[in-house]
């Protein structure tokens, strides 16, 4: 058992829950281009990039596109979403999110946030949790996306922290492989049967406690 030096975030679904929003968004964009969108489709998007989601819809919707239409269509999309997310309030932050940040603070265990959102920075500072982080990686300054360990290691990086320190929190599949390829431990955020990789899965982080971060 290593000591834990460090809790590296996910946002959407671990702190927010912004799915609501990016389905919308998506519905929209599907159907102006003729076809439907549904949420069992949306749950698929979980923590994947916008370019790879829009790559996926097209693919369901049986649309061939141009990369620059490609390009035309995710701005199209983001633009609704980043008017739906400028309306966010801290009332939206999941229940036990600030708790545990603030419990880790007071431990001395640093955090970081580990996104794939390009809207990670929005995001923060609408529900007004900026504060609780010592380095915010989001999809902004990585290249490559979950599975890919990068987001969490530039995590630990910059808060010069080694992986086997660190504890990931996420709750998509994705970001559970990319957390384990980095060699930290993982906290799934959801159902068991799903993230089946992680170290522990609770059903949010208002079920997590310092005791069970130093149980990993
Ligand atoms: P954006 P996370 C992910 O956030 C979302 O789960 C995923 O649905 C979204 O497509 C992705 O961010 C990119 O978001 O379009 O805002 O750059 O779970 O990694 O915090
Ligand atoms: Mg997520």
């Amino acid at each position: 058992m290593s000591t834990i030096k460090a809790c590296i975030f996910d946002l959407d679904g671990v702190i927010v829950d912004t799915a609501v929003y990016h389905y919308k968004a998506w519905k929209r964009l599907a159907n102006e281009l003729g076809f439907d969108f549904t949420e069992e489709a949306n749950e698929k998007l979980k923590g994947v990039s916008r370019t790879r989601s829009l790559e996926l819809i097209l693919q369901w919707g049986g649309v061939t596109k141009t990369d620059a239409e490609k390009e035309e269509l995710a701005t199209r999309k983001n633009n609704w979403y980043v008017e739906m997310i400028s309306h966010m309030t801290p009332e939206e932050i999941l229940p036990g999110a600030k708790e545990f940040l603030q419990a880790c603070i007071d431990a001395g265990i640093k955090t970081a946030l580990g996104s794939a959102s390009k809207n990670s920075m929005t995001i923060l500072q609408k529900t007004g949790i900026a504060h609780f982080f010592n380095a915010v990686i989001d999809g902004n300054k990585v290249s490559k996306p979950k599975p890919d360990p990068e987001v969490f290691l530039k995590g630990a990086e910059q808060l010069n922290i080694p992986p086997a320190n660190c504890v990931v929190f996420e709750d998509a599949i994705a970001g559970v492989e990319a957390a384990i390829a980095g060699g930290m431990k993982v906290v799934g955020i959801g159902s068991p049967e799903v993230l089946r990789e992680a170290n522990l899965v609770v059903k949010g982080l208002d079920e997590m406690s310092l005791e069970k971060l130093r149980s990993l």
